[in-house]
């Protein structure tokens, strides 16, 4: 199949996705001429898989399959650990559950560093890339389990969908403005949009549709595997069981970025720890920050060519219109998403739940102490605007520059 579909050898992949700055979908891409995967992962059956992961038990965050005024952010919803074959029993048992389970964004290495067979069953070789599980990260959700719109800030992404559908909504990295970048909850290393897209209200698609650049709508298949671009904001959503892994690749704006993180976790930890339940880096103290960013800071004006690493990573060579031409069989584009269809998209995801999860979602949040009285929503929306706006990447990437020059 390799030599029918015409594929660029792994080399030329690589080079071709640190280019280009378009999510495309590789088909087929993980396979052999006889259709064979490369991947062991793929070929397990559920309960092969189940048998592999033995008795560790994976922390699931549980949510519910129903409305809520914003986002079900990690940080309100529970967890309950099992092994894999006690969750897929209780998929099976709970066919129609209102609640979605999911084992999200953890490191293999983690979870299974004494289980080779199962860091083995992963291998980005056919990218380029001498990875395997070893720096990969697993993601195992029931129908509804979801990740909220958000835009990493380090490297580029590449996502392998090994069972069931998950689909992707990609924004451009201009559509920041109209996502309403939050830093709150805080997580090292994720700007979240305030916007709620499994259930959005009619503010957030009023807010929505004025999005400029089109976005683009993927529906991940087993087999696919998904190139997210450095920068692109996504809102990720289990269709079905579906079990994915993905390795994020270095670009050379990290450098940059990790300064703009640091700067963010000041702000954090300095203005922001009434207000949210900030990780134990951010509740640290101000020497801790101010030490972080002067080395963050230092290294980034050592490397001689901030600014020539800048034009390297604008310059492209490998288009997406040449990577169709090279293997137009293996290489598909993502759906477009016009307004009307995106009006649609949402409408859609409005509508269709009929019961409301707010009050759990309220009631479960976190009261933040701020040494004298709890405060609750109203009075903590000033402090929590004031950490956004200084935390703004507008604002982030200008204290950068003036830092760097
Ligand atoms: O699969 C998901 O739920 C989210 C994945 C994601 O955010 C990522 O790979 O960057």
């Amino acid at each position: 199949m390799t030599e029918k579909l015409n594929l660029p050898p792994d080399s030329v992949l690589h080079q071709a996705i640190m280019e280009i700055n378009e999510p495309i979908i590789f088909q087929r891409i993980l396979q052999n001429a006889k259709g064979e995967y490369a991947w062991k992962l793929f070929e397990w059956n559920l309960s092969e898989l189940a048998e592999k992961f033995g008795n560790v038990k994976l922390p699931f965050r549980v949510g519910y399959n129903a409305r809520s005024m914003s986002p079900q952010w990690e940080v309100n919803c529970p967890t309950i650990s099992m092994t894999l074959s006690e969750f897929i029993e209780n998929m099976n048992l709970n066919e129609s559950d209102k609640k979605w389970y999911y084992f999200d964004y953890k490191y293999m290495q983690e979870w299974f560093k004494d289980k080779p067979e199962i860091l083995n069953s992963v291998n980005w070789k056919r990218f380029g890339i001498n990875k395997t599980g070893d720096d990969s990260t697993l993601w195992i959700g029931s129908k509804g389990a979801h990740t909220n719109c958000h835009q990493d800030s380090y490297g580029c992404n590449l996502v392998a969908q090994i069972r069931g559908r998950k689909q992707w909504l990609l924004f451009h990295p201009n559509s920041t403005n109209f996502l309403q970048p939050t830093r709150i909850p805080y997580e090292e290393s994720t700007v979240y949009s305030k916007h709620n897209f499994f259930c959005p209200t009619k503010e957030d698609e009023i807010n929505i549709l004025k999005i400029k650049e089109t976005p683009k709508l993927i529906t991940l298949e087993p087999g696919d595997v998904l190139f997210v671009p450095s920068q692109w904001w996504h809102y990720v959503e289990s269709l079905d069981f579906s079990v994915s892994v993905n390795i994020w690749l270095p670009v050379s704006s990290d450098n940059i970025s990790r300064v703009k993180e640091a700067i963010v976790k000041l702000i954090v930890a300095r203005i922001g720890k009434n207000v949210c339940r900030a990780p134990d880096e951010a509740n640290s103290t101000l020497s801790y920050c101010m030490n972080l960013l002067d080395i963050v800071l230092k290294e980034c004006k050592n490397m001689e060519n901030v600014e020539s690493s800048f034009k390297r990573m604008k310059h492209s060579t490998w288009t997406v219109k040449d990577l169709i031409k090279e293997c137009p069989l293996c290489v598909k584009l993502p759906c477009e998403l016009g307004i009307r269809e995106l009006e649609e998209f949402l409408r859609m995801k409005r509508e269709r739940f009929s019961e409301d999860c707010t009050e759990f979602f309220n009631s479960n949040s976190s009261k933040i102490d701020t040494g004298t009285e709890n405060i609750y929503s109203s009075a903590r929306e000033l402090p929590e605007q004031i950490v956004n706006a200084l935390c703004h990447p507008d604002i982030v990437n200008k204290v950068t520059e003036l830092l760097l020059s």
